[in-house]
């Protein structure tokens, strides 16, 4: 129904629906995630100057990028985890564009997550919001607000000796959220969507492994997720085309009531 979108621009006109970015920047000083030894590291985020105005080039104005897929606020698509390598669509350039667009369900468990930095939602929790919120929709982005990207320095990657401590899911949310909900995935302001000691779980990693291998998609390293409604915002979450990509920086658009 083409009114909708005449509807749509009239209220981002007047200021009644608000464009949120739930994007990071992206510089050499983007965090990355740390992994345990035994994994190849990410990359140090390189952003260079390629010309600036100079002779070769008086007019232009450009930088050379050379980041890993998985860098500051990302995409994270199906065929990232070994669990999705086999699934139909599940790169960054084979995806329907219409799954990067989705209704948001955020789940605010900011003061849980400052009590106690190893947080994981559980299934309990899942229910307890729904019979607040109403059930969570398929096709939906589950948002985890743990308030993480309001941590600057160390404390947001918040390394100790046995690895990073930070929020996330349990295995079991994890598949109550892909099987049961069917939603498009999960996104977190953590720096990556499994928590901080996840590597420990059974499966390892559990939610990438659970939510990958259902074909659904993760969003890590957003921001501003307190200026979102728990429901009746629309999320927007587009990677790069890149071909095969496993996932992709991207700028991440909340539609939010006003
Ligand atoms: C690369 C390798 C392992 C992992 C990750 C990236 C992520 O968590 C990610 O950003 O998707 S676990
Ligand atoms: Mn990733």
């Amino acid at each position: 129904m083409a009114q909708a979108l005449s509807m749509l621009l009239d209220e981002l006109a007047s200021g009644r629906v608000r464009v949120i970015d739930l994007t990071q920047p992206l510089s050499n000083d983007t965090p990355v995630i740390p992994l345990p030894p035994q994994y190849t590291q990410t990359p140090i985020p390189s952003i260079k100057v390629h010309s600036r105005y100079d002779p070769g080039a008086p007019f232009a104005y450009s930088n050379v990028l050379e980041i890993g897929e998985h860098t500051g606020t990302h995409f994270d698509a199906p065929i990232h985890w070994v669990t999705g390598k086999d699934l139909p669509e599940n790169a960054c350039d084979t995806i329907a564009p219409h799954r990067f667009v989705g209704p948001a369900c955020v789940l605010d468990y900011a003061r849980e997550s400052a009590a106690d930095p190893d947080f994981l939602v559980t299934p309990d929790h899942i229910l307890a919001w729904e019979r607040m919120h109403g059930r969570i929709p398929k096709a939906s982005w589950v948002l985890l607000r743990s308030d993480w990207s309001k941590r600057t320095g160390d404390a947001f990657l918040n390394m100790a000796d046995d690895g990073p401590h930070t929020p996330g899911w349990l295995p079991e949310t994890s598949r109550l959220l892909a099987y049961e909900r069917d939603v498009l995935g999960v996104g977190v302001e953590t720096v990556g969507t499994d928590a901080g000691q996840a590597g420990r779980f059974d499966p390892p990693y559990s939610n990438h492994s659970i939510m990958h291998g259902a074909g659904k998609f993760g969003l890590a390293s957003l921001r501003n997720l307190d200026q979102l409604p728990a429901t009746g915002a629309i999320v927007i979450a587009a990677p790069l085309k890149i071909v095969r990509g496993s996932g992709s920086p991207a700028r991440v658009l909340a539609l939010a009531p006003n």
